[in-house]
């Protein structure tokens, strides 16, 4: 059953207000740029600058499904952005992936250097469990709760591990099943966990917590199955990165598992399977419709 909500969006009008809100609380929680070292605060910065905020939206939109007040998600918002903004610094590196453009403009080791970028990625992960810690609006036990599921998701059990198996895997043909697991750590994990913390913040019981799992888990692998195909189909101005990385990498991608075609099809159908979650939560989960419908249309 497609349920992509077509009418006009409240949660849409919502947003820029809640961008503001995750700008205010990276400001507050990154050490002004002038504070020495200087060129580590600029270039912390520079890696937090740009990008859609997916992640921290998801926060809010879970948070508001739920009935949370903003300010109770605002650190864990930040918090997932930061660890987002570390990753893709890391894995932009030329012992990595090794890019020049992310965000439309040079990568963070390109504009500094690659040693700063090794401890922009440091600093931005121990920064995102700094927020979580000094914030004044979760209790103690929300915290650690928060702080334990989001080091478990970009750890070696998470993202990094997921990055550790794909970087092992080039040139390799995987099975469907060993890259959707791998997708699920890498990509999937740090998607997954947003839907958890608004679940932390909100108290909520375990059926709306297994339910917005499920929505969390769907987005996630839907997520990365898009950005194999915009990584085929889109070019590189309109990424904002380069184009056709998969291919020239000999990357095992959904795309070139599945065909195009199928893997459009995939992705769609976890959508699908990601609103009816949705539904499930509550008659009033339009921000997490909105969400899946923002997603689902992404062109970069
Ligand atoms: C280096 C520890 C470490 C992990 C890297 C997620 C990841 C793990 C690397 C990113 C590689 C990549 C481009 C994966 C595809 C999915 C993805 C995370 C895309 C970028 O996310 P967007 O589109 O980025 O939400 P913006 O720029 O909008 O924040």
């Amino acid at each position: 059953m497609s349920l992509t909500s077509t009418k006009a969006s409240a949660f849409d009008t919502r947003v820029p207000a809640y961008l503001h809100r995750l700008a205010r609380t990276t400001d507050t929680v990154l050490p002004p740029a002038s504070t020495d070292p200087e060129r580590l605060h600029q270039a912390l910065r520079y890696a937090c600058e740009g990008g859609k905020h997916l992640r921290a939206l998801m926060v809010y939109a879970a948070g508001e499904t739920l009935g949370v007040a903003a300010e109770k998600l605002d650190a864990a918002a930040c918090a997932v952005e930061l660890i987002h903004a570390y990753s893709l610094v890391h894995d932009d590196l030329p012992g990595m992936d090794n890019d020049d453009l992310r965000r439309g403009r040079p990568t963070v080791h390109k504009a500094y250097d690659e040693a700063t970028a090794i401890l922009v990625g440091d600093a931005l992960q121990t920064s995102a469990f700094e927020a979580l810690a000094k914030t004044n609006a979760l209790n103690a036990e929300q915290k650690v709760q928060m702080i334990t599921a989001l080091a478990h998701a970009a750890g070696s059990l998470g993202m990094v591990g997921g990055q550790a198996v794909d970087m092992a895997s080039e040139n390799l043909t995987l099975p469907l099943a060993q890259l959707e697991s791998l997708h699920a750590r890498k990509t999937g994990a740090l998607i997954r966990v947003t839907c958890q913390l608004a679940t932390i913040a909100a108290n909520a019981s375990e059926v709306i917590r297994h339910a917005l799992d499920r929505y969390g888990r769907c987005i996630g692998l839907a997520f990365q199955i898009q950005d194999d195909v915009l990584d085929q189909i889109a070019d590189t101005a309109t990424l904002g990165k380069t184009a056709g990385k998969d291919l020239a990498q000999y990357k095992s991608t959904f795309p070139s598992l599945l065909g195009l075609e199928q893997a459009q099809q995939r992705a769609h159908a976890l959508f699908d399977t990601a609103r009816d979650a949705a539904h499930s939560i509550s008659s009033h989960a339009e921000p997490l419709l909105w969400l899946a419908d923002h997603i689902q249309q992404r062109d970069h």
